[in-house]
């Protein structure tokens, strides 16, 4: 079991540490040549999700080359989709598509949660055996998309666009978004559960989407999270990650979560201030920021984020996934700096 301690889990409970622990969104992906060759070798994406020795190879490789605080289980939010029965392919450079969306009340009812044990075994067994790869050197992560983020995937039928389906969706038949929802709610809760039972040690839902809604969000997308939440086995911390949602940091922080992931358009000082002390804040530095090449720009950038929240209860991170066209000599240089920056006991510098 990894100890109690480590500095993930400390600073996921708002408890004293060194320093900000640090990992990175999408760290296992296409930015590492040794993720393009394994992809290579499973044929293709979904494959390589799978095939749990597989998968557990992609979980375990940037923890060769990184000192990272946490390991994220190779995966993708779309498995709940798929094991629901809507056809996910994963096209090299087009990203997602189901063939059979969702456009309909009809089939909104036609749809069951999945059972966890059964169509997505293959995540649960990728859990355990990294786990015992991990051999309690770093904490685990498990993860799931959030029902609204899934619910505008299922609708679309594909990633990359703007999403005006879904909001028309939402807005026009409300009744029946909100039986997708807490369909969802319910299938995210049973497969985070099961999860937990295989071995995750802290839970992460992605709300990558919820920032679409504007004055709507609590009532299609947070409610949603804290019903998932609300049902989940709660010996692990839950973060829940929330791209553009920075105006409703105060709600969020009432949802039931222990850490809140921040974009990088929220200043951590002022996201600190709004949600007080005993909840967790992880990120947040803008991705593209490591594009630049520039090892000086991005040490004072860190230096900044760091600076920002001297802490207790700041996971140092990305304000979202990291870009496959980072130089990973760069994230090298970004752990470095974070590592090398003490937790010092000053008031937070503004953003
Ligand atoms: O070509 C490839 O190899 C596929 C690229 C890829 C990868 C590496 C996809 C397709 N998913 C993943 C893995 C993945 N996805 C992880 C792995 C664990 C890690 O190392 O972090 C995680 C946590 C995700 C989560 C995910 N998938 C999110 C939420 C987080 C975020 O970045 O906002 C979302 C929105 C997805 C959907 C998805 N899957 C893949 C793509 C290209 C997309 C985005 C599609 C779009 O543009 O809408």
């Amino acid at each position: 079991m990894t100890a109690n301690h480590h500095i993930l889990l400390r600073a996921l409970r708002c408890q004293p540490t060194e320093r900000a622990p640090a990992w990175i969104m999408r760290q296992a992906g296409r930015y590492l040549p040794e993720y393009r060759a394994l992809r290579r070798r499973a044929g293709d994406f979904l494959t390589l999700c799978k095939t749990p020795e597989l998968a557990v190879e992609a979980t375990l490789q940037p923890l060769r080359r990184f000192p990272l605080d946490a390991a994220i289980i190779f995966s993708d939010i779309l498995t709940i989709p798929d094991a629901m029965g809507l056809g996910l392919r994963m096209e090299e450079g087009e990203g997602p598509r189901f063939a059979k969306p969702l456009r309909s009340d009809a089939g909104i009812r036609a749809l069951r949660a999945p059972d966890p044990e059964r169509g997505l075994r293959y995540v649960l067994d990728a859990v355990q055996l990294a786990r015992r790869e991990l051999n309690g050197s770093v904490p685990l992560i498990g993860f799931a998309g959030s029902p609204w983020t899934l619910a505008v995937y299922m609708v679309e039928g594909a990633g990359g666009g703007e999403f005006a389906r879904s909001l028309k969706f939402a807005r026009e038949q409300p009744q029946s978004m909100r039986r997708l929802l807490r369909l969802l709610a319910e299938s995210v809760a049973e497969y985070l559960n099961a999860q937990i039972a295989h071995g995750a040690e802290v839970v992460m839902l992605f709300d990558t989407w919820g920032g679409l809604l504007g004055g709507d969000y609590e009532k299609f997308s947070l409610d949603h999270i804290a019903a998932v939440i609300n049902s989940l086995d709660r010996t692990v911390p839950v973060i829940v990650f929330a791209k553009d949602a920075g105006a409703h940091l105060e709600s969020i922080a009432a949802c039931g979560c222990d850490a809140i992931g921040v974009d990088a358009g929220t200043c951590l000082a002022d996201a600190r201030r709004r949600v007080g002390g005993r909840i967790a804040l992880q990120g947040n530095l803008a991705p593209e920021i490591l594009l630049r090449n520039n090892a000086a720009e991005l040490e004072s950038a860190v230096r900044a984020i760091l600076d920002s929240h001297p802490a207790p209860g700041h996971i140092f991170n990305l304000g979202h996934g990291i870009l496959p066209a980072t130089n990973p000599e760069m994230v090298q240089k970004m752990l470095d700096a974070v590592r090398c920056h003490p937790t010092l006991a000053h008031p937070p510098t503004p953003c």
